[in-house]
Protein backbone atom coordinates (compact mmCIF):
# COMPACT_ATOMS: atom_id res chain seq x y z
CA UNK A 1 0.00 0.00 0.00
CA UNK A 2 1.64 3.16 -1.13
CA UNK A 3 2.16 6.42 0.94
CA UNK A 4 2.26 9.97 0.33
CA UNK A 5 5.82 11.58 1.16
CA UNK A 6 5.20 13.59 4.20
CA UNK A 7 5.75 17.55 3.26
CA UNK A 8 5.51 20.38 5.37
CA UNK A 9 2.28 22.74 4.85
CA UNK A 10 3.51 25.30 2.12
CA UNK A 11 1.98 28.30 0.83
CA UNK A 12 0.05 29.30 -2.30
CA UNK A 13 2.11 29.37 -5.19
CA UNK A 14 5.48 29.88 -3.46
CA UNK A 15 4.91 26.01 -1.78
CA UNK A 16 7.65 25.64 0.97
CA UNK A 17 10.01 28.12 -1.18
CA UNK A 18 9.96 30.98 1.42
CA UNK A 19 10.81 28.79 4.69
CA UNK A 20 14.06 28.59 3.05
CA UNK A 21 16.45 30.51 4.48
CA UNK A 22 18.85 31.59 1.45
CA UNK A 23 22.16 31.54 4.05
CA UNK A 24 21.56 27.88 5.11
CA UNK A 25 19.12 25.83 2.45
CA UNK A 26 20.90 22.54 3.03
CA UNK A 27 21.03 23.36 6.99
CA UNK A 28 17.53 23.64 6.73
CA UNK A 29 16.92 20.76 4.86
CA UNK A 30 19.11 18.51 7.67
CA UNK A 31 17.26 19.76 10.35
CA UNK A 32 13.77 19.32 8.64
CA UNK A 33 14.87 15.27 9.18
CA UNK A 34 14.18 15.60 12.86
CA UNK A 35 10.68 15.89 12.11
CA UNK A 36 10.26 12.74 9.79
CA UNK A 37 11.78 9.88 11.21
CA UNK A 38 9.90 8.24 8.39
CA UNK A 39 13.99 9.06 6.18
CA UNK A 40 11.82 10.77 3.40
CA UNK A 41 10.35 14.19 2.99
CA UNK A 42 8.95 15.89 0.24
CA UNK A 43 9.60 20.50 -0.13
CA UNK A 44 7.78 22.22 -3.36
CA UNK A 45 10.65 24.72 -3.98
CA UNK A 46 9.90 27.25 -6.45
CA UNK A 47 7.59 25.25 -8.29
CA UNK A 48 9.26 22.01 -8.27
CA UNK A 49 8.68 18.84 -6.31
CA UNK A 50 11.42 17.72 -4.42
CA UNK A 51 12.40 14.74 -2.42
CA UNK A 52 14.89 14.30 0.17
CA UNK A 53 15.74 10.89 1.81
CA UNK A 54 18.30 9.80 4.41
CA UNK A 55 16.93 6.49 5.67
CA UNK A 56 19.83 3.99 4.41
CA UNK A 57 17.94 1.45 3.40
CA UNK A 58 15.81 4.41 1.07
CA UNK A 59 19.32 6.34 -0.28
CA UNK A 60 20.27 2.38 -0.98
CA UNK A 61 17.54 2.26 -3.84
CA UNK A 62 18.17 5.83 -5.22
CA UNK A 63 22.01 4.51 -5.97
CA UNK A 64 20.48 1.68 -8.14
CA UNK A 65 22.09 3.33 -11.27
CA UNK A 66 19.52 1.31 -13.55
CA UNK A 67 16.57 3.50 -11.59
CA UNK A 68 18.09 7.16 -10.97
CA UNK A 69 21.23 9.02 -12.69
CA UNK A 70 22.57 12.63 -11.59
CA UNK A 71 20.62 15.69 -12.60
CA UNK A 72 21.64 19.11 -13.19
CA UNK A 73 19.37 20.95 -11.69
CA UNK A 74 19.33 24.36 -9.47
CA UNK A 75 21.60 24.87 -8.36
CA UNK A 76 24.26 22.93 -10.74
CA UNK A 77 22.59 23.94 -13.70
CA UNK A 78 23.68 27.55 -12.46
CA UNK A 79 27.16 26.84 -11.50
CA UNK A 80 27.31 25.47 -15.08
CA UNK A 81 27.40 29.25 -16.44
CA UNK A 82 30.66 28.62 -15.40
CA UNK A 83 31.73 25.21 -15.60
CA UNK A 84 29.79 24.28 -18.71
CA UNK A 85 29.92 20.62 -19.04
CA UNK A 86 33.32 19.83 -17.13
CA UNK A 87 32.90 16.60 -15.08
CA UNK A 88 30.96 17.97 -11.98
CA UNK A 89 28.26 19.56 -14.05
CA UNK A 90 28.23 17.97 -17.36
CA UNK A 91 24.68 15.66 -17.98
CA UNK A 92 24.74 11.96 -17.70
CA UNK A 93 24.09 11.96 -21.37
CA UNK A 94 26.61 14.54 -22.52
CA UNK A 95 29.48 12.55 -24.59
CA UNK A 96 31.71 15.08 -23.19
CA UNK A 97 31.60 13.53 -19.62
CA UNK A 98 33.02 10.13 -20.70
CA UNK A 99 35.65 11.23 -22.82
CA UNK A 100 37.20 13.56 -19.94
CA UNK A 101 36.54 10.97 -17.26
CA UNK A 102 38.29 8.49 -19.61
CA UNK A 103 41.27 10.91 -20.27
CA UNK A 104 41.51 11.97 -16.83
CA UNK A 105 41.22 8.91 -14.74
CA UNK A 106 44.59 7.86 -15.17
CA UNK A 107 45.72 11.10 -13.40
CA UNK A 108 44.00 10.47 -9.92
CA UNK A 109 45.77 6.54 -9.47
CA UNK A 110 47.93 5.95 -6.91
CA UNK A 111 50.59 6.27 -9.28
CA UNK A 112 49.84 10.10 -9.64
CA UNK A 113 49.04 10.77 -6.04
CA UNK A 114 53.05 9.49 -5.57
CA UNK A 115 53.98 11.97 -8.38
CA UNK A 116 51.79 15.31 -7.02
CA UNK A 117 53.64 14.69 -3.78
CA UNK A 118 56.58 16.68 -3.73
CA UNK A 119 54.19 20.17 -5.34
CA UNK A 120 52.04 18.72 -1.67
CA UNK A 121 54.50 18.80 0.30
CA UNK A 122 55.95 22.17 -0.59
CA UNK A 123 52.68 23.91 -0.01
CA UNK A 124 52.02 22.26 3.05
CA UNK A 125 55.51 23.61 4.61
CA UNK A 126 54.32 26.90 3.23
CA UNK A 127 51.53 26.87 5.31
CA UNK A 128 53.73 25.25 8.52
CA UNK A 129 56.32 28.63 7.77
CA UNK A 130 53.27 31.08 7.85
CA UNK A 131 51.88 29.69 11.30
CA UNK A 132 55.47 29.19 12.91
CA UNK A 133 55.73 33.40 11.89
CA UNK A 134 53.06 33.86 14.07
CA UNK A 135 53.30 31.95 17.40
CA UNK A 136 50.82 32.48 20.02
CA UNK A 137 48.74 34.09 17.78
CA UNK A 138 45.38 33.12 16.39
CA UNK A 139 45.37 31.63 13.22
CA UNK A 140 42.16 31.26 10.73
CA UNK A 141 41.56 28.07 10.14
CA UNK A 142 39.23 27.81 6.77
CA UNK A 143 41.27 30.56 5.49
CA UNK A 144 44.70 29.19 5.73
CA UNK A 145 43.15 26.03 4.84
CA UNK A 146 41.49 27.24 1.63
CA UNK A 147 45.14 28.51 0.85
CA UNK A 148 46.77 25.07 1.03
CA UNK A 149 44.48 22.72 -1.21
CA UNK A 150 43.86 25.94 -3.72
CA UNK A 151 47.42 25.96 -4.08
CA UNK A 152 48.08 22.33 -4.14
CA UNK A 153 45.65 21.45 -6.87
CA UNK A 154 46.87 24.45 -9.02
CA UNK A 155 50.45 23.14 -8.34
CA UNK A 156 49.97 19.47 -8.70
CA UNK A 157 47.21 20.11 -11.25
CA UNK A 158 48.58 22.69 -13.39
CA UNK A 159 52.02 23.63 -12.67
CA UNK A 160 50.40 27.33 -11.46
CA UNK A 161 51.50 29.11 -8.46
CA UNK A 162 48.73 31.25 -6.81
CA UNK A 163 51.47 31.85 -3.72
CA UNK A 164 48.28 32.17 -1.28
CA UNK A 165 50.59 32.49 1.72
CA UNK A 166 52.24 35.52 0.38
CA UNK A 167 49.50 37.74 0.60
CA UNK A 168 47.41 38.82 3.27
CA UNK A 169 43.57 38.77 1.85
CA UNK A 170 42.35 35.64 -0.16
CA UNK A 171 43.20 35.52 -3.56
CA UNK A 172 40.76 37.89 -6.32
CA UNK A 173 40.08 34.13 -7.88
CA UNK A 174 38.62 33.09 -4.53
CA UNK A 175 36.49 35.98 -3.71
CA UNK A 176 35.17 35.73 -7.88
CA UNK A 177 34.10 31.94 -6.90
CA UNK A 178 32.43 32.67 -3.85
CA UNK A 179 30.85 35.22 -5.37
CA UNK A 180 29.59 33.52 -8.15
CA UNK A 181 28.85 30.64 -6.05
CA UNK A 182 26.37 32.44 -3.48
CA UNK A 183 24.43 33.50 -6.40
CA UNK A 184 24.25 29.95 -7.90
CA UNK A 185 22.94 28.86 -4.36
CA UNK A 186 20.65 31.81 -4.31
CA UNK A 187 18.95 31.25 -7.68
CA UNK A 188 17.86 27.85 -6.43
CA UNK A 189 15.37 29.06 -4.30
CA UNK A 190 13.91 32.29 -6.43
CA UNK A 191 11.47 31.93 -8.76
CA UNK A 192 13.34 32.82 -12.17
CA UNK A 193 11.10 36.02 -12.47
CA UNK A 194 13.26 37.51 -9.74
CA UNK A 195 16.22 36.19 -11.14
CA UNK A 196 15.40 38.31 -13.75
CA UNK A 197 14.51 41.86 -11.92
CA UNK A 198 17.85 41.20 -10.24
CA UNK A 199 19.85 42.72 -13.17
CA UNK A 200 22.50 44.35 -10.91
CA UNK A 201 23.00 40.77 -9.04
CA UNK A 202 23.24 39.33 -13.02
CA UNK A 203 25.98 42.07 -13.98
CA UNK A 204 28.14 41.81 -10.64
CA UNK A 205 28.11 37.66 -11.35
CA UNK A 206 29.13 37.68 -15.26
CA UNK A 207 32.02 39.89 -13.72
CA UNK A 208 32.76 37.06 -11.36
CA UNK A 209 32.55 34.71 -13.63
CA UNK A 210 34.65 36.89 -16.35
CA UNK A 211 37.57 37.11 -13.66
CA UNK A 212 37.67 33.16 -13.18
CA UNK A 213 37.45 32.74 -17.08
CA UNK A 214 40.58 34.99 -17.16
CA UNK A 215 42.58 33.32 -14.70
CA UNK A 216 42.30 29.79 -16.22
CA UNK A 217 42.76 31.38 -19.90
CA UNK A 218 46.33 32.49 -18.37
CA UNK A 219 46.77 29.30 -16.77
CA UNK A 220 46.85 27.21 -19.98
CA UNK A 221 48.38 30.55 -21.61
CA UNK A 222 51.54 29.81 -19.54
CA UNK A 223 51.45 25.90 -20.23
CA UNK A 224 51.02 26.82 -23.92
CA UNK A 225 53.91 28.76 -23.92
CA UNK A 226 55.92 26.28 -22.89
CA UNK A 227 56.80 27.14 -19.38
CA UNK A 228 55.76 22.87 -18.33
CA UNK A 229 54.85 21.52 -21.41
CA UNK A 230 54.80 18.04 -21.66
CA UNK A 231 53.45 17.48 -18.06
CA UNK A 232 51.46 14.38 -17.19
CA UNK A 233 49.39 16.36 -14.67
CA UNK A 234 46.27 17.37 -15.48
CA UNK A 235 46.30 19.87 -17.44
CA UNK A 236 49.01 18.00 -19.15
CA UNK A 237 46.83 15.52 -20.04
CA UNK A 238 44.03 17.14 -21.13
CA UNK A 239 45.95 18.96 -23.94
CA UNK A 240 47.49 16.04 -25.18
CA UNK A 241 45.74 12.81 -24.22
CA UNK A 242 42.82 11.60 -26.43
CA UNK A 243 40.29 9.18 -25.52
CA UNK A 244 41.01 5.45 -25.73
CA UNK A 245 37.26 4.75 -26.39
CA UNK A 246 36.67 7.72 -29.10
CA UNK A 247 39.89 8.59 -30.07
CA UNK A 248 38.33 12.13 -29.44
CA UNK A 249 40.82 14.85 -27.56
CA UNK A 250 39.20 17.53 -25.27
CA UNK A 251 38.32 20.85 -27.10
CA UNK A 252 39.63 24.08 -26.20
CA UNK A 253 36.19 25.38 -24.56
CA UNK A 254 35.93 21.98 -22.93
CA UNK A 255 39.65 22.19 -21.20
CA UNK A 256 38.95 25.77 -19.72
CA UNK A 257 35.82 24.30 -18.32
CA UNK A 258 37.71 21.36 -16.71
CA UNK A 259 40.68 23.73 -15.55
CA UNK A 260 37.82 26.08 -13.66
CA UNK A 261 36.24 22.86 -12.58
CA UNK A 262 39.36 21.15 -10.60
CA UNK A 263 40.17 24.69 -9.53
CA UNK A 264 36.96 24.99 -7.61
CA UNK A 265 36.30 21.20 -7.26
CA UNK A 266 39.37 20.77 -6.00
CA UNK A 267 39.97 23.02 -3.61
CA UNK A 268 36.63 24.14 -1.79
CA UNK A 269 35.85 20.51 0.08
CA UNK A 270 39.20 19.65 1.24
CA UNK A 271 39.98 22.54 2.91
CA UNK A 272 36.57 22.04 4.64
CA UNK A 273 37.30 18.50 5.47
CA UNK A 274 40.78 20.16 7.15
CA UNK A 275 39.32 22.58 9.13
CA UNK A 276 36.70 20.27 10.93
CA UNK A 277 38.85 17.71 11.13
CA UNK A 278 41.42 20.03 13.12
CA UNK A 279 37.81 20.98 15.16
CA UNK A 280 36.95 17.55 15.40
CA UNK A 281 40.53 16.94 17.06
CA UNK A 282 40.54 19.55 19.61
CA UNK A 283 36.82 18.77 20.72
CA UNK A 284 38.27 15.32 21.16
CA UNK A 285 41.72 15.00 23.19
CA UNK A 286 42.15 11.93 23.76
CA UNK A 287 42.10 11.30 19.57
CA UNK A 288 44.43 14.38 19.39
CA UNK A 289 46.45 12.81 22.04
CA UNK A 290 46.53 9.64 19.70
CA UNK A 291 47.27 11.15 16.77
CA UNK A 292 50.34 12.81 18.72
CA UNK A 293 51.63 10.00 18.96
CA UNK A 294 50.86 8.85 15.69
CA UNK A 295 53.10 11.45 14.29
CA UNK A 296 55.76 11.40 16.76
CA UNK A 297 56.44 7.78 16.01
CA UNK A 298 56.29 8.01 12.61
CA UNK A 299 57.94 11.36 11.48
CA UNK A 300 59.92 12.01 14.82
CA UNK A 301 61.45 15.51 15.23
CA UNK A 302 61.68 17.54 11.84
CA UNK A 303 61.27 14.31 9.81
CA UNK A 304 60.50 15.12 6.01
CA UNK A 305 57.61 13.45 5.66
CA UNK A 306 57.64 11.32 2.45
CA UNK A 307 54.58 9.59 0.47
CA UNK A 308 55.65 6.00 1.68
CA UNK A 309 55.31 7.58 5.40
CA UNK A 310 52.01 8.99 4.24
CA UNK A 311 50.49 6.04 3.27
CA UNK A 312 52.01 4.11 6.68
CA UNK A 313 49.44 6.26 9.07
CA UNK A 314 46.62 5.20 10.45
CA UNK A 315 45.61 7.35 13.35
CA UNK A 316 44.96 10.50 10.68
CA UNK A 317 42.99 8.44 7.88
CA UNK A 318 40.65 7.24 10.90
CA UNK A 319 40.28 10.69 11.89
CA UNK A 320 39.65 12.24 8.43
CA UNK A 321 37.01 9.27 7.41
CA UNK A 322 35.30 9.85 10.89
CA UNK A 323 35.45 14.21 10.06
CA UNK A 324 33.80 13.42 6.55
CA UNK A 325 31.41 11.25 8.34
CA UNK A 326 30.20 14.14 10.73
CA UNK A 327 31.00 16.93 8.91
CA UNK A 328 30.26 15.85 5.67
CA UNK A 329 31.81 19.17 3.57
CA UNK A 330 29.25 18.36 0.63
CA UNK A 331 25.76 17.99 2.72
CA UNK A 332 23.76 16.56 -0.02
CA UNK A 333 23.95 15.51 -3.73
CA UNK A 334 20.80 15.06 -6.40
CA UNK A 335 19.22 12.06 -8.31
CA UNK A 336 16.78 12.13 -10.75
CA UNK A 337 14.54 8.91 -11.29
CA UNK A 338 15.54 7.64 -14.77
CA UNK A 339 11.53 5.90 -14.93
CA UNK A 340 8.59 6.24 -12.60
CA UNK A 341 9.50 3.92 -9.51
CA UNK A 342 8.69 3.21 -6.43
CA UNK A 343 11.35 3.12 -3.16
CA UNK A 344 10.59 1.46 -0.20
CA UNK A 345 7.60 -0.49 -1.14
CA UNK A 346 4.85 2.81 -0.64
CA UNK A 347 6.97 5.92 -1.61
CA UNK A 348 5.89 6.32 -5.79
CA UNK A 349 8.30 8.59 -7.05
CA UNK A 350 7.57 9.81 -11.30
CA UNK A 351 9.99 9.43 -14.13
CA UNK A 352 12.48 13.08 -13.89
CA UNK A 353 11.78 13.20 -9.70
CA UNK A 354 14.48 15.26 -7.62
CA UNK A 355 15.94 12.67 -5.52
CA UNK A 356 18.40 13.96 -2.82
CA UNK A 357 20.42 12.57 -0.56
CA UNK A 358 20.72 14.26 3.10
CA UNK A 359 24.36 13.57 4.14
CA UNK A 360 23.96 15.19 7.46
CA UNK A 361 21.03 12.97 8.24
CA UNK A 362 21.97 9.81 6.48
CA UNK A 363 25.38 9.79 8.33
CA UNK A 364 23.93 9.76 11.57
CA UNK A 365 21.06 7.96 11.17
CA UNK A 366 20.10 5.29 14.33
CA UNK A 367 19.61 2.37 11.72
CA UNK A 368 23.44 2.54 10.44
CA UNK A 369 25.41 3.83 13.50
CA UNK A 370 25.34 3.78 17.31
CA UNK A 371 26.23 6.11 19.03
CA UNK A 372 25.89 8.51 15.74
CA UNK A 373 26.99 11.92 17.64
CA UNK A 374 29.81 10.38 18.86
CA UNK A 375 33.09 10.93 17.06
CA UNK A 376 34.76 7.72 17.19
CA UNK A 377 37.66 6.78 14.88
CA UNK A 378 37.53 3.05 15.90
CA UNK A 379 34.25 2.78 14.07
CA UNK A 380 37.15 2.65 10.94
CA UNK A 381 39.02 0.10 12.28
CA UNK A 382 39.10 -2.81 9.00
CA UNK A 383 37.09 -4.84 11.53
CA UNK A 384 34.44 -2.41 12.45
CA UNK A 385 34.30 -1.17 9.20
CA UNK A 386 33.10 -4.64 7.59
CA UNK A 387 30.20 -4.08 9.83
CA UNK A 388 29.15 -1.14 8.31
CA UNK A 389 25.65 -0.38 6.18
CA UNK A 390 26.75 -0.53 2.50
CA UNK A 391 24.92 2.96 1.86
CA UNK A 392 25.01 4.54 5.34
CA UNK A 393 28.72 6.58 4.58
CA UNK A 394 28.77 8.81 0.54
CA UNK A 395 30.96 12.13 1.73
CA UNK A 396 32.47 11.38 -1.97
CA UNK A 397 29.10 11.03 -4.06
CA UNK A 398 27.92 7.44 -5.11
CA UNK A 399 28.34 5.64 -8.40
CA UNK A 400 30.04 6.83 -12.00
CA UNK A 401 29.45 10.29 -11.10
CA UNK A 402 30.84 10.04 -7.68
CA UNK A 403 34.51 11.98 -6.66
CA UNK A 404 37.17 11.60 -8.79
CA UNK A 405 39.68 13.58 -6.50
CA UNK A 406 39.20 11.21 -3.23
CA UNK A 407 42.91 9.99 -3.35
CA UNK A 408 44.04 13.47 -4.20
CA UNK A 409 42.34 14.96 -1.73
CA UNK A 410 42.92 12.09 1.32
CA UNK A 411 46.49 12.18 0.16
CA UNK A 412 46.83 16.16 0.86
CA UNK A 413 44.23 15.92 3.57
CA UNK A 414 47.36 13.37 5.57
CA UNK A 415 50.08 15.06 4.67
CA UNK A 416 48.99 18.73 5.97
CA UNK A 417 47.43 17.46 8.97
CA UNK A 418 50.63 15.13 9.98
CA UNK A 419 52.62 18.29 9.45
CA UNK A 420 50.57 20.42 11.54
CA UNK A 421 50.54 18.29 14.51
CA UNK A 422 54.18 17.54 13.74
CA UNK A 423 55.15 20.90 14.52
CA UNK A 424 52.40 22.56 16.57
CA UNK A 425 50.87 22.69 19.45
CA UNK A 426 47.26 23.26 18.77
CA UNK A 427 44.25 25.17 21.50
CA UNK A 428 41.01 26.79 21.33
CA UNK A 429 41.58 28.94 24.36
CA UNK A 430 38.40 31.04 22.65
CA UNK A 431 36.33 27.48 23.07
CA UNK A 432 35.01 27.83 19.35
CA UNK A 433 31.16 27.16 18.89
CA UNK A 434 30.30 25.59 15.58
CA UNK A 435 29.11 27.84 13.06
CA UNK A 436 28.76 26.41 9.56
CA UNK A 437 29.17 28.54 6.63
CA UNK A 438 27.33 27.31 3.79
CA UNK A 439 28.01 27.92 0.44
CA UNK A 440 28.42 24.81 -2.34
CA UNK A 441 29.94 23.51 0.42
CA UNK A 442 30.15 23.36 4.47
CA UNK A 443 32.71 25.00 6.06
CA UNK A 444 33.33 26.18 9.71
CA UNK A 445 32.70 29.79 9.89
CA UNK A 446 35.30 32.15 11.90
CA UNK A 447 37.10 29.31 13.35
CA UNK A 448 40.49 30.18 14.81
CA UNK A 449 42.76 28.49 17.07
CA UNK A 450 45.82 29.28 18.84
CA UNK A 451 49.25 27.68 17.74
CA UNK A 452 52.66 26.95 19.48
CA UNK A 453 55.81 25.43 18.09
CA UNK A 454 56.53 22.24 19.68
CA UNK A 455 60.09 22.57 19.33
CA UNK A 456 62.26 25.47 19.18
CA UNK A 457 63.27 25.94 15.52
CA UNK A 458 66.02 26.06 13.47
MN1 LIG B 1 35.08 15.87 -5.33
C1 LIG B 1 32.49 14.99 -7.40
C2 LIG B 1 33.09 15.28 -2.61
C3 LIG B 1 37.70 16.57 -3.28
C4 LIG B 1 36.98 16.72 -8.04
N1 LIG B 1 33.15 15.28 -5.06
C5 LIG B 1 32.24 14.94 -6.05
C6 LIG B 1 31.02 14.52 -5.44
C7 LIG B 1 31.19 14.61 -4.10
C8 LIG B 1 32.53 15.08 -3.86
C9 LIG B 1 30.15 14.31 -3.02
C10 LIG B 1 29.74 14.09 -6.17
C11 LIG B 1 28.89 15.30 -6.48
C12 LIG B 1 27.55 14.97 -7.10
O1 LIG B 1 27.12 13.82 -7.14
O2 LIG B 1 26.91 15.93 -7.55
N2 LIG B 1 35.32 15.97 -3.30
C13 LIG B 1 34.39 15.66 -2.38
C14 LIG B 1 35.00 15.79 -1.05
C15 LIG B 1 36.30 16.14 -1.25
C16 LIG B 1 36.51 16.25 -2.68
C17 LIG B 1 34.25 15.55 0.26
C18 LIG B 1 37.39 16.41 -0.26
C19 LIG B 1 37.38 16.04 0.98
N3 LIG B 1 36.99 16.55 -5.60
C20 LIG B 1 37.94 16.69 -4.63
C21 LIG B 1 39.20 17.00 -5.23
C22 LIG B 1 39.00 17.05 -6.59
C23 LIG B 1 37.60 16.76 -6.81
C24 LIG B 1 40.50 17.22 -4.47
C25 LIG B 1 39.99 17.30 -7.69
C26 LIG B 1 41.27 17.28 -7.58
N4 LIG B 1 34.77 15.89 -7.34
C27 LIG B 1 35.70 16.29 -8.28
C28 LIG B 1 35.11 16.16 -9.61
C29 LIG B 1 33.82 15.65 -9.43
C30 LIG B 1 33.64 15.49 -7.99
C31 LIG B 1 35.80 16.51 -10.91
C32 LIG B 1 32.81 15.30 -10.51
C33 LIG B 1 33.04 13.86 -10.93
C34 LIG B 1 32.15 13.43 -12.09
O3 LIG B 1 30.94 13.61 -12.04
O4 LIG B 1 32.71 12.89 -13.04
Amino acid sequence: DFRPIPTPPGAPLVGNTLQIPSEGPAQYFAELGRRYPEGIYGLDIAGVDQVFVYDPDLVTEVCDAARFGKPIDPPLSHVRDYTGAGLFTARDDEEVWGEAHRILMPAFGQRSMKAYFPQMLEVAQELVGKWQRSPGQPVNVPDDMTRLTLDTIALSGFGYRFRSFQRDDLDPFLQAMLHALTVSMGRMTQLPLVTRLKRREDRSYRDSIRQMQELVDNVIRERRQGIGTGERDLLGLMLDASDPVTGKQLDDENIRDQTLTFLIAGHETTSGLLSFALYSLLRNPHVLARAYAEVDRLLPGDTVPDYETIMKLDIIPRVLDETLRLWSPIPLIGKVALQDTVIGGRYRLKKGQKTSIVFPLLHNHPKAWDRPQDFDIDRWLPENKAGHHPHAYKPFGDGQRACIGRQFALTEARLALALVLQKFAVADPADYQMHIKEALTFKPSDFHVRIQPRREHE
